[in-house]
């Protein structure tokens, strides 16, 4: 029985979008449950949770930490409690971006080694470039040679137990320094995963701030060693991603077509399903089925991988994968790992959906699980494909109800595609960016990133910061779910943001093509951001170090653990970082105290919690204007021609 109500939340309060409104609109009418209405029931939630109080890391526990009762049993006070649960976040989310990544790495390693499966390199340019910047010898070998050294050089950067992250040297020389100063290199990524839980075992780490160190050192593990990583390998097994057209929201799904969601974050399934849907004999399949074709759509990151690489349409965010499974007209939704809800096999019962789980490390009580074979990926996705075709005959036409919103997009900036557009062929460079930054007349970068949550209503902090801020002449980066938010406002596309952009950013889009807003992929593809500020810094004359450049991460609506490691990161690289709401960390005063102030002397950047968007608008202008006046550009400048001492800015 559903519980819309509850709360005296009408649906228009749980969302932006028509789309996701008229669907929670028919949850109620469907007496389905949603995330929505659980929200309701969990009204209450825990407020020691919340404060980062509760520690059940031993069975002489649970301790809850209170004025009266100020020490759990074992002794440990405040200050450790709310250390020892922010830093297992944080290794969470590490775990989750890298372990996608090692399964990556392998399929490359098989790719080399010739059992593939249909699997190939993609991108030649990106393998080759790639084995460059890791000192890999590539010329005159083949491409399976490369990859093969590649792939077991990226297997050490997991389990390298002495030697720090190769992939750190990515990063400008100056940061290096930082890191190595403040004594959080990472070694291996599993290494700093398994010290991570044993340091927060009972009776090891109480010293909140060197818990609080090594939860900076795990996530550098993930931003500039597993989540680099991924995006990389992705880009030589799948493509580096160039602009593609498509389009957004619960619109893209098809009347008279099989429709099929993929949802999670690995795409190595997915990519091969967006090959497989254009087989000529599914297709043949499908007609015999009674349908039009197929249509294949994302959610979450999966979308974002296949819509990068292969203009495949997004059908949500993370709040919509039981709103698209609700309009009654989706015959098989595909899971892999991360951000699926375990609801989902309950909310398909109501229709006729099918929900596939395809990981075997990530089984949900309900769904079929059709466990994907990447030694025979073409096999594997004919099979998923057809039984969803097969599928398309149990459509109850009384259920369905497709909201017509769709809107246009364009995705894919890849920092490759940004040099391309900024420079063209022939002198693809970050330069005119910089130019522009020094010029005054793009203020600076924000990166808004991350998830929504049912909080507070879907997508209206991320949207509304987004507009202010390309009003105030800001180049807005954008990643995962706040990504999706964007295209589904119908605001990715060179001539739609352009309206609202100031002159400066608006002049510049106009000049290169870009929109003022740019989809650059995942949340692994985060790593994608600091690749882009360090392209800035290496460019030159915005100063020689990541924590110089104006640039800010903001986290407007996150609820993953993976949003946390990635909050991490980026301020461990020295990017300030803005939450919509805070970490649980509130019970600790000397942890909120380190976090939010004193990280700023150790790294160069902390982070600031903003309660709404017009808050986060103010804070992001003062970041980047106070970087602005360190560098002496807060004055719009005269064209300034650089000299090549300028130019280099950078110890890399
Ligand atoms: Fe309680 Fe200490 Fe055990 Fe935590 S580790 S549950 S605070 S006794
Ligand atoms: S899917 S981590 S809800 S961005 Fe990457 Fe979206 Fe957040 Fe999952």
């Amino acid at each position: 029985m559903t519980t819309e109500t509850k709360s005296g939340k009408s649906p228009a309060d749980r969302a932006m979008d028509e789309a996701s409104i008229a669907i929670i609109e028919k949850a109620g009418r469907d007496c389905v449950d949603t995330c929505f209405s659980r929200m309701d029931t969990q009204a209450n939630q825990c407020t020691f949770g919340k404060k980062g109080l509760c520690c059940r890391i031993c069975h002489m526990g649970p301790c809850r930490i209170t004025p009266k009762s100020p020490r759990g049993v074992c002794g440990a006070d405040a200050d450790t409690v709310v250390a020892r649960n922010y830093l297992r976040e944080v290794t969470g989310g590490t775990a989750a971006h890298s372990d996608h990544a090692r399964h990556l790495v392998l399929l490359l390693k098989n790719v080399a080694q010739g059992h593939g499966g249909g699997y190939g390199i993609k991108d030649e340019k990106a393998l080759r470039y790639t084995a460059r910047l890791y000192k890999v010898e590539e010329a005159g070998r083949t491409n399976e040679a490369v990859a093969l050294d590649l792939a077991n050089l990226f297997l050490g950067e997991f389990t390298s137990q002495e030697d720090p992250l190769k992939t750190l040297k990515l990063a400008p020389a100056k940061r290096i320094g930082v890191w190595e100063k403040q004594g959080i290199m990472p070694m291996g990524v599993d290494r700093m995963i398994v010290e991570a839980m044993h340091r927060t075992t009972m009776g090891v780490d109480h010293d909140y701030k060197n818990l609080l160190l090594h939860a900076f050192r795990t996530s550098l593990a993930d931003g500039w060693g597993g989540a680099r990583i991924g995006s990389m390998v992705s880009d030589i097994l799948f493509g580096t991603p160039t602009p593609v057209r498509s389009a957004a929201n619960l619109g893209v799904l098809g009347e008279k077509t099989v429709n099929i969601v993929v949802h999670g974050h690995e795409p190595a399934l997915s990519d091969m399903l967006a090959v497989t849907v254009n087989d000529p004999e599914i297709k043949a399949y499908a007609k015999a089925a009674g349908a039009e074709g197929v249509t294949l759509a994302g959610l979450c990151c999966t979308a974002n991988e296949i819509l990068m690489r292969h203009g495949v349409p997004i059908a949500g965010n993370f709040l919509q994968q039981e709103l698209a499974i609700i309009t009654g007209a989706v015959e098989m939704m595909v899971v892999d790992v991360q951000c699926c809800m375990p609801s989902l096999p309950e909310v398909a019962a109501a229709y006729h959906t099918e929900v596939i789980s395809t990981a075997d490390i990530a089984k949900t009580v309900g769904a079929a699980h059709m466990s994907f074979d990447e030694h025979d990926g073409a096999g594997s996705a004919k099979a998923i494909l057809k039984r969803a075709i097969d599928n398309f005959k149990n459509r109850d036409p009384k259920k369905v109800f497709i909201p017509k919103a769709k809107e246009q997009m364009v995705a894919g900036f890849s920092v490759d595609a940004i040099k391309y557009m900024l420079g063209g062929t022939y002198r693809a460079s970050f330069r005119p960016l910089n130019d522009a930054i020094i010029a005054g007349r793009i203020r600076g970068v924000v990166g808004i990133v991350g998830c929504n949550n049912p909080k507070s209503k879907t997508d209206e902090y991320t949207n509304e910061l987004t507009k202010e801020l390309i009003k105030q002449n800001v180049l807005v980066l954008k990643t995962g779910c706040s990504a999706i938010a964007s295209g589904k406002r119908g605001w990715l596309t060179p001539e739609t943001a352009i309206q609202f952009a100031g002159p400066g950013l608006r002049e510049v889009c106009e000049a290169v093509g870009i929109p003022p807003i740019l989809h650059m992929g995942s949340c692994v593809d985060n790593s994608r951001l600091l690749e882009a500020t360090t392209e800035i810094v290496m460019e030159g004359g915005l100063g020689d170090d990541l924590s110089m450049v104006p640039a800010v991460g903001v986290a407007p609506e996150w609820m993953s653990e993976k949003a946390v490691a990635i909050g991490c990161y980026f301020v461990a690289s020295g990017v300030d970082v803005v939450l919509g709401h805070p970490f649980y960390i509130g019970g600790s005063d000397n942890v909120t105290k380190f976090m939010n102030e004193e990280t700023k002397g150790l790294f160069g950047g902390s982070f600031h919690v903003c309660d709404t968007a017009k808050e986060a608008a103010v804070r992001c202008l003062a970041l980047l204007d106070e970087k602005r006046e360190k560098l002496g550009i807060n004055q719009k400048a005269e064209r300034k021609l650089l000299d090549m001492k300028d130019r280099r800015g950078s110890n890399v």
